[in-house]
């Protein structure tokens, strides 16, 4: 099997430019959800003028070839070859004209991946390498070229028939059929090319840009939700003004348009003016749809939108390059979402994101740098390196150039750039030549893999006023890179004095202190900073605002964490310090459990966490951060062997000992916060319903809190305080949450994206038992396995969110998501694929688990016709060391 995967690794060092330009690409499209047929002309320059006759090779998959023709004359066998994968002409001249016709068979396709029908409508999904299942063409990124997009189908049917660009006439055909030609300005790859053809209505909107521009926004959905597009819309609305105020970027065509669908395969897809979109990221109404899920559709529709500049007016070169649409696209999304809401609740978010995730993933099997070297199949690189790192990698871009450095930057890549595919490096140059500085060490980060540890070490001298403080850093060996180079790691640092006052930063040379935070750049392997003038021994805040995607390796003592979780200016530091005493009290307790001593709570959590309580005057939803304990998977990755059951027990040993000892202030608390009223989704109302059921999560571990939840449960107007009361009771496996489980399934058996959540609450529900559950669940009306959102609601969250029960000591979990992963791979390599990354951490596990894991590797290495996708993730997992 590893052979038969080697022969396919692509290489970034390969890249070779596409010799010929298109100078236009006419599609047409006879619509049929059996057979659709795509006739196709393409323009052919060839671009090196080396004269004569020269071969074309055209991408193409799952194609049944009707017809080529060259300068409109038939080819005769001969001259042309078709195989598995492509379509070769043999010879053509410098100009001339190819013309195919091919049929497709959607109603086969449940890859979702080409096109594919959803209920009862049809749409496409392209990237990266879909559009070869839709007709024979060079589908890689840096063709780009003008789409004229003819369709025609039964009016009946399909009414609405969209791509890309503006509509530019229509007809009717008389048969019940009519046609419909789209016509697309602007040059594109073609895995921004859509096709969307079906039953769907609308709600409409319209926005005038800041040049007076007039674009006509619509959201298309199955009539049935059409009262759930309001949310959405508004976040578009909100991401076109933004992006123009922030970015001075303005929308470019007179039609933007949104359609949701139930059949994703991921969260969204940024086509040119036709925006594909899970509809979990679109529809909303406060009795469906959670305050996260309205946070998730805004900044998701950000996303999409924003990438019509970063992403489609300047695209990627190769696939390679994924992260400088991606990383800058992220980046800008949370951007956007810290200008709109709060911004440290934003970041701490996706902190917690990269180190339970990310972090993880480059520790792993899959470990690959944000620009990876190779790979085999390109689906298997849509990453949390290559987004959320690659966002993190631009953010340090941004803290090192400033905002309006930064945005200098920025203007001078589109300048440079317009209507090209381009590299990481062009980026980088842009950023660099625009502010008159060097990134070349900086660009390191691009190809180095792994999370660096940063070491710190310091020295105070109560004689001289000095304090030094010594930084040193490693990158760990990683399973694709052997030896790594020191990085450019900015490095955002203050001091506090102990009782929690901030002492200005004065180095050497400088005639006084500048500023309480300094931002330090460690580019050696080693350096030491040090500060004159300080008063007395100071507690030093280390990496401010989480300023680089680095482990800090430093022995807090617990009283330095108490006065950092209180006083420290930055809101990260301040959270980060609370997280640390929680996390240290439940590893010392899983110590504990571990050697059979009896658990037992020190008194110094209790204390921080009474005070984070008692905080009238910070943000609700900057404590309920605070208060949330660390997760499984990030205690799990602070271990050299993984203790599954540990980390759980002790874990939840912490919380109820917790609500032991604060019940009443729990419950003041949450009996302040919980004041009724008319249901609204402002920003204060959102964090005070976060601080809420957060408290709710913890009492519910007492006989009172079980029947707040159960009241909250009857009495909750809104989907936030339903969910998080439905939670409370399930995790903590109160008697009363099998009735109440029963009672959401019948109210809400008709809403796929709500019985999504509950699919979820089962599947991750703690316990060796689960897997029972989760297996019979699938036999559910409400479950399908050709459905990516139900996959993920159900054996997703099992097999990645679930560590007691996929870890389960018999092997019954790790068995069930095996059978799976095969199961699935035959109708969806993409969505199997990502569950198969379960078991990537294998060798984390003691012995027994290990073994286990490995033999149902091995079995799903073994399956004949196994995908590529599934296979590449099968051979790192077992292959490389
Ligand atoms: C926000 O990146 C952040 C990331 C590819 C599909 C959407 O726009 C996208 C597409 C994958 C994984 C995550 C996201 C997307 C995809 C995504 C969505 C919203 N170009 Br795969
Ligand atoms: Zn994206």
């Amino acid at each position: 099997m590893k052979e038969a995967v080697a022969r396919k690794v692509v290489r970034r060092k390969d890249y070779t430019p596409y010799p010929w330009e298109i100078d236009q690409l006419c599609l047409r499209f006879d619509i049929d959800r059996r057979i659709t047929t795509v006739k196709a002309e393409i323009q052919f320059s060839r671009l090196d003028q080396a004269g004569g006759n020269n071969a074309i090779v055209l991408d193409g998959e799952g194609l049944e070839l009707v017809s080529v023709a060259l300068d409109g004359r038939p080819l005769a066998a001969g001259e042309f070859t078709v195989d598995a994968d492509r379509l070769l002409i043999h010879r053509a001249p410098a100009k001339c004209l190819v013309s195919t016709e091919v049929r497709i068979r959607p109603h086969e396709n449940t890859a979702l991946e080409g096109l594919y029908p959803s209920g009862k409508f049809l749409l496409t999904q392209c990237e990266a390498q879909g559009f070869r299942k839709i007709t024979y063409f060079p589908d890689r990124p840096d063709v780009m070229t003008r789409y004229e997009v003819t369709m025609v189908a039964e009016r009946a049917l399909y009414p609405v028939l969209l791509s890309n660009g503006n509509a530019v006439g229509n007809g009717d055909l008389g048969n019940g059929r009519h046609w419909v030609r789209w016509v697309d300005p602007h040059r594109k790859p073609s895995y921004l090319f859509a096709l969307v053809a079906g039953d769907l209505e609308f709600i409409e909107d319209q926005f005038t840009t800041c040049s007076g521009r007039n674009v006509v926004l619509r959201v298309y959905v199955e009539k049935q939700n059409l009262d759930k597009c309001g949310h959405a819309m508004k976040s578009l609305v909100k991401a076109m003004q933004w992006d123009q105020q922030r970015f001075g970027l303005e929308y470019d065509l007179d039609i933007f348009n949104i359609v949701a669908t139930d059949d994703f395969n991921m969260g969204a897809m940024e086509n040119k003016s036709l925006n594909i979109f899970n509809s979990k990221y679109v529809l909303a109404k406060p009795e469906t749809a959670t305050d996260d899920d309205y946070q998730a559709i805004e900044g998701v529709i950000g996303h999409e939108y924003f990438h019509n500049w970063t992403g489609n007016r300047v695209t990627c070169r190769d696939w390679f390059q994924l992260t400088l649409k991606e990383g800058l696209t992220v980046f800008r999304d949370q951007e956007f979402t810290s200008d709109m809401q709060s911004r440290a609740v934003k970041h701490i978010r996706d902190v917690r994101d990269l180190r339970s995730r990310q972090f993880p993933e480059d520790a792993g099997p899959m470990s690959h740098p944000i620009r990876p070297d190779e790979f085999v199949a390109i689906n298997n690189f849509y990453t949390m390196t290559v987004y959320q790192k690659g966002a993190t990698i631009i953010r340090m871009v941004h803290t090192l150039l400033g905002e309006a450095g930064f945005q200098k930057g920025m203007k001078l890549y589109f300048h440079r750039h317009d209507g090209q595919a381009v590299t990481c490096d062009d980026f980088l140059a842009a950023m660099a030549d625009a502010n008159g500085v060097d990134l070349k060490r900086f660009g390191r980060w691009y190809a180095q893999s792994g999370t660096p540890e940063v070491t710190v070490r310091s020295e105070y001298d109560a004689r001289t006023a000095r304090y030094t403080l010594h930084l040193s850093q490693r990158t760990p060996p990683s399973h694709d890179q052997a030896s790594k180079q020191a990085l450019v790691i900015p490095f955002a640092f203050g001091l506090l004095t102990p009782q929690g006052q901030q002492i200005p930063l004065q180095l050497p040379g400088e005639p006084g202190p500048e500023a309480f935070t300094r931002l330090l750049i460690l580019e050696q392997e080693q350096q030491s900073f040090v500060f004159e003038s300080v008063p007395c021994e100071p507690i030093p805040s280390l990496l401010r605002n989480f300023s680089a995607p680095v482990k800090v390796v430093y022995d807090y003592a617990v009283s330095d964490l108490a006065v950092l979780m209180q006083h420290d200016p930055d809101a990260f530091i301040r959270w980060e310090a609370a997280q640390l005493l929680a996390q240290a009290e439940i590893m010392r307790n899983r110590d504990c459990l571990a050697q059979g001593v009896e658990m037992h709570l020190l008194p110094q959590l209790t204390e921080a966490f009474a005070a984070l309580l008692g905080d009238r005057d910070r943000d609700p939803a900057l404590l309920a951060e605070a208060l949330m304990l660390p997760g499984e998977d990030y205690l799990a990755e602070t271990m050299k062997v993984i203790d599954v059951d540990g980390i759980h027990q002790a874990r939840q040993f912490v919380k109820r000992a917790l609500v032991m000892a604060l019940q009443e202030l729990f419950e003041h608390v949450y009996q302040g916060l919980n004041q009724g009223g008319v249901y609204d989704h402002g920003a204060t109302s959102v964090a005070r319903r976060s601080l809420k059921n957060l408290c709710l999560s913890y009492l519910v571990e007492t006989p009172a809190g079980v029947s707040l939840a159960e009241q909250q449960l009857a009495h909750g107007n809104n989907m936030t305080d339903t969910l998080a009361a439905l939670a409370a009771l399930v995790y903590s496996g109160a008697a009363a949450a099998e009735q109440a489980m029963a009672s959401f399934e019948s109210s809400w058996k008709q809403d796929p994206l709500v019985m999504d959540k509950w699919f979820v609450l089962h599947a991750t529900r703690p316990g060796a038992d689960t897997v029972d559950l989760v297996a019979a669940l699938m036999d559910h009306p409400a479950f399908s396995l050709t459905n990516p959102n139900k996959v993920r609601s159900l054996i997703g969250a099992f097999a990645l969110g679930n560590p007691t029960g996929f870890h389960a000591l018999s092997g019954s979990g790790y068995r069930f998501v095996a059978e799976r992963v095969i199961e699935l791979d035959r109708l969806n390599p993409q969505a199997a694929a990502r569950i198969a990354t379960a078991f990537n951490r294998w060798r984390r596990y003691d012995s027994l688990r290990q073994n286990l894991m490995q033999t149902e590797l091995e079995r799903i290495a073994a399956t004949e016709n196994i995908s590529p996708d599934v296979a590449e993730i099968m051979s790192n997992a077992l292959g490389k060391l």
